[in-house]
Order: C-alpha cells, then sequence, then structure tokens
C-alpha cells in the first residue's frame, strides 16, 4: 500500500470518528436557551456519547414540560442529574402539565447504551422512563413517582415507573446505583428484555429506607413481561 493510500485512509477515520460534547442545562424552562429540551435536540443531533449536565443554578428546580420531550436516541448520551456530587437527583423532571392525550413518557430512550443518572422523574401520563427500544440503557440514582424529597408519593395512574428491554439495567451493585421507586397504583419495574439487570433498588421504599409511602394503592414492584 502506498503511502498515498495510508493518507486517504487515515483521513476516512478521521472524519468517521465522533467528539463527545457536553451540553449544560441553565434553564428550568420548557423550551430555549439552556433548557433540557434543547440539550436533548443538541445531542442527539452530535453523534457520540455526549453528556447533558445541570448548572449548579439548576439545583432543587422543577422542570416541567408541556410536550413531550425529544427521544434520546444517540448511542451513549448520560444525563446526570446529580448536581452536587452526593449521589441524589437536584432536579425534577414533572409530567404534570401534558395532557393525558399525550400518553407520553418521561423519558423515552432508543439509543444504545444511554445512562440516565439521578433524576427525579414523576407525573408524566404514562412511563416515567421508557427504554424498551434502548438496548443497553443504565438507569441509576433516580427518584421514580416521588419528586425531589424522594419520600413523597407523586403520581399519575401511569403504565408503570420504568420500562426496560434487552440488556437494560436499573440499579446495581453500588449504592450510588440505587433507584427509589415509588409504585403508585401500576408497575415499579416492567421487564419486557434479555439480559436485563435489576438490583439494589427500592421499590415501594422511600428514600430514607423505613417505612413506605403513604396513601399509595396496591401496585406490582417488578413484572417481568418476557425475556
Ligand atoms: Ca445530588
Amino acid at each position: 500500500m502506498s503511502r498515498y493510500w495510508l493518507a486517504v485512509g487515515a483521513l476516512v477515520l478521521l472524519s468517521g470518528s465522533s467528539r463527545s460534547s457536553t451540553f449544560t442545562v441553565t434553564s428550568a424552562a420548557d423550551v430555549g436557551r439552556g433548557s433540557l429540551r434543547e440539550a436533548l435536540v443538541r445531542a442527539a443531533k452530535n453523534p457520540g456519547p455526549d453528556a447533558i449536565l445541570f448548572a449548579p443554578s439548576m439545583a432543587g428546580q422543577l422542570i416541567r414540560p408541556v410536550t413531550p420531550l425529544p427521544t434520546l436516541r444517540d448511542a451513549g448520551t448520560e444525563i446526570n442529574g446529580d448536581i452536587d456530587g452526593n449521589g441524589a437527583p437536584d432536579v425534577a423532571l414533572d409530567g404534570s402539565l401534558l395532557l393525558p392525550s399525550w400518553a407520553a413518557s418521561g423519558l423515552r430512550v432508543t439509543g444504545d447504551d444511554c445512562t440516565i443518572r439521578a433524576l427525579a422523574i414523576s407525573r408524566f401520563p404514562t412511563d416515567q422512563i421508557d427504554a424498551l427500544d434502548g438496548p443497553g440503557t443504565k438507569i441509576v440514582g433516580c427518584y421514580i413517582n416521588t419528586g425531589l424529597s424522594g419520600t413523597q408519593a407523586s403520581f399519575r395512574a401511569s403504565e408503570a415507573g420504568i420500562v426496560i428491554g434487552d440488556s437494560d439495567q436499573v440499579g446495581g451493585p453500588n449504592e450510588g446505583d440505587r433507584n427509589v421507586i415509588c409504585v403508585g397504583s401500576a408497575i415499579g419495574i416492567w421487564m419486557m428484555g434479555k439480559g436485563a439487570l435489576i438490583a439494589g433498588n427500592w421499590i415501594g421504599v422511600p428514600a430514607t429506607g423505613q417505612g413506605t409511602f403513604a396513601a399509595t394503592r396496591e401496585g406490582t414492584g417488578v413484572w417481568i413481561g418476557s425475556g
């Protein structure tokens, strides 16, 4: 092979590679500059394992979409709502402004190997996280159907807290991986795939680790659909 062809090969490799970027959410507004919606759109347009983080000013903030949020469809995207680094969510997604007719989930994942870390997600019309079509999704450190407190039940008559498919992971071996899930009236985790892992979560147990959620109706902690 000539030196010329080696150079062409190297150029092709360079142009085919992707650069990971960090998008920082600075606004709790549903749309516009610095919003989570904008960060999701920008991450989707930028191939590669991007990170979506939240500025310190976002601690304790509620993001309330009025239309469904964009799907995480770019492989390797990580959203991290732990601003102060203590492993607990500092930002909440609240779906209470979405009409039931949207049939929307809080976050929907279709890309491979995405991570949703330390977000509080509640009150969306259907599922809070739908990773059924996102193989290898990791969901860790999240509060589902509780809001930021991790102790107060906060849900609509939703389908499921979390829906997972092939090779997805909910929780894990480390304490920081633990999700706190209020089951509400439906299903905590709906598992419908092969090779998924559910470990170390508190399902029906508040973030204090004690007691149960008050005023919740009966539901199913983990429903294994298939796989
Ligand atoms: Ca935190």
